[in-house]
């Protein structure tokens, strides 16, 4: 299971969690070659210390033999499974996992893993930061950006491995086992890799495949789609929701949560005018991280403690400034049209709202009554101009803008004392941005630059 000396491995894709794969792999004595669809000179720094540690490497694209001798391939997980060699490799029965997988091969600490369409970086780094304050090591990594096998890389061993998984993760799991699960919610997103929505959420539901009754699952006691699936999971669920109903594990309300606990001697209060975290959703997202770190041994005294020093994550709606009274926040990290919605709902006063990017297969239709209501100005841009326009264009005064800064000059021009310019995209960045950080960036530095005007 772990053994890859002389095993012949080929890694699909050289961005972050390639080549930490490579690495890895190569230090285990394997024989790695690595193949990226994209040119060197795009691949740098990772091509260039690839090649100095006398990696194979098949760059501007995947040559279909590439697969002829592979015992295993590691598939990144922004690369789709139609493309050719994966389908060979299929085909001849060649393993083909993540390197979430390869990682849960070899760490031998318990794993606390969160997975959801939204909320899940929070949540994690939630949950990282509570059981610090309950006085455990933690390693904190997966698809917040730092690959998970890193972890097997440091010296110093952690209590618990605190993941982030997206459903792309999950889909080339295979023995990976969570101590703790949590899914936080399922709503639309990815439309363009799965076919439908139940497909999607059966992506997310493998978080559990590989749990029993000694594990845990902490789940969303409103999601419909989430109570409809999980009947299949066999460990522990803990819920969290605002109902307190039957089996649910914490009631959320107004400025408390108040936790029946997990083992049922863990009851207690968090105050919640004591964060910085607001929102319904953010609230969620506390009760979820509070349910998993009861799970793992810790107290409501660190829960509380790390709560009260919690400060928001950067592109999540982040305020970045205000010019002339009118606020800016930076949310480039909705990336589905539900995190847009979350972002609406945080704000009662008019709305310029700058959206689009590149499509990824929602229904931009489910913004509608926010649109209508809350929001004065529409700035569209990217690939998914035209899907947005049709969709919600007649609904508010609606502009098309070419790049960011159009549209940062747009929002100025229209934006009046007490109205917010949101940045909230619905969409993935890679159109026109390396990342939705770079996109998040850019719009700050534009504003910045406004502000000096
Ligand atoms: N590539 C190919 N062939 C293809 C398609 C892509 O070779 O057919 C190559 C690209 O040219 C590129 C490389 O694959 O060089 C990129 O691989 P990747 O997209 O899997 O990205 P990584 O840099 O390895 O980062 C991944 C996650 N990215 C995605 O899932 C898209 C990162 O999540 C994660 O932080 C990292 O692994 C470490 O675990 C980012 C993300 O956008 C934040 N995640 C999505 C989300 O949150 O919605 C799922």
């Amino acid at each position: 299971m772990g053994d890859f000396q002389n095993k012949n491995i080929l890694i699909i894709g050289l961005g972050i969690s390639g080549y930490a794969a490579a690495v890895f792999l190569k230090r285990k004595g394997a024989v790695v070659t690595v193949t990226d669809m994209a040119e060197e000179k795009t691949l740098e720094p990772f091509a260039s210390k690839i090649r100095e540690m006398g990696i194979s490497m098949e760059l501007g694209g995947h040559p279909g033999e590439i697969i002829e001798n592979s015992d295993m391939v590691i598939l990144s997980p922004g690369v789709p499974h139609t493309i050719e060699p994966v389908q060979r490799a299929v085909a001849m029965g060649i393993p083909v996992i993540g390197e979430i997988e390869l990682a849960a091969r070899f760490i031998k600490e318990p794993v606390i893993a969160v997975t959801g369409t939204n909320g899940k970086t929070t949540t994690t780094r939630l949950i990282g930061e509570m059981l610090k304050c309950c006085g455990y090591k933690v390693f904190v990594g997966g698809n917040i950006g730092r690959p998970l096998i890193e972890y097997m890389e440091q010296k110093e061993k952690a209590d618990y491995v605190v993941a982030e998984v997206s459903s792309f993760q999950l889909d080339t799991i295979d023995l990976f086992r969570p101590r703790v699960g949590v899914l936080l919610n399922i709503t639309e997103d990815h439309l363009d890799r799965y076919s439908d929505m139940r497909q999607y959420a059966m992506a997310k539901l493998r978080l559990f495949a590989n749990q029993d009754e000694t594990d845990f699952a902490v789940l969303n006691g409103s999601d419909p789609l989430t109570l409809s699936l999980s009947g299949e999971i066999r460990s522990r669920k803990q819920y969290f929701d605002s109902s307190g109903g039957a089996g649910i594990s914490t009631i959320i309300n107004h400025d408390t949560i108040f936790l029946k606990g997990v083992t049922g001697n863990d009851a207690g209060v968090i105050d919640l005018t004591r964060t910085s975290l607001a929102g319904k959703h953010n609230h969620e997202n506390i009760a979820a991280a509070a349910l998993a770190t009861l799970a793992a041994g810790g107290d409501i005294a660190g829960i509380q403690s790390a709560l009260s020093d919690f400060t928001g994550l950067s592109h999540r709606l982040e305020y970045v400034m205000t010019v002339d009274g009118v606020q800016y926040f930076d949310d480039s990290k909705a990336t589905n049209v539900d995190a847009v919605s979350r972002a609406l709902g945080a704000f009662s006063g008019p709305v310029i709202l700058i959206m689009g990017g590149r499509d990824k297969g929602g229904d931009y239709r489910k913004l509608e009554d926010q649109i209508r209501k809350q929001t004065k100005l529409l700035i569209v841009m990217g690939e998914a101009e035209e899907k947005i326009v049709k969709a919600l264009g007649h609904l508010t005064r609606t502009l098309i803008a070419e790049s960011m800064e159009q549209a940062v000059i747009m929002a100025r021009e229209a934006g009046e004392p007490e109205d917010t310019v949101l940045l909230s995209p619905a969409c993935s960045s890679f159109d026109m941005f390396d990342s939705y950080a770079h996109r998040g960036d850019v719009f700050c530095q534009l504003v910045g630059r406004v502000k000096g005007n």
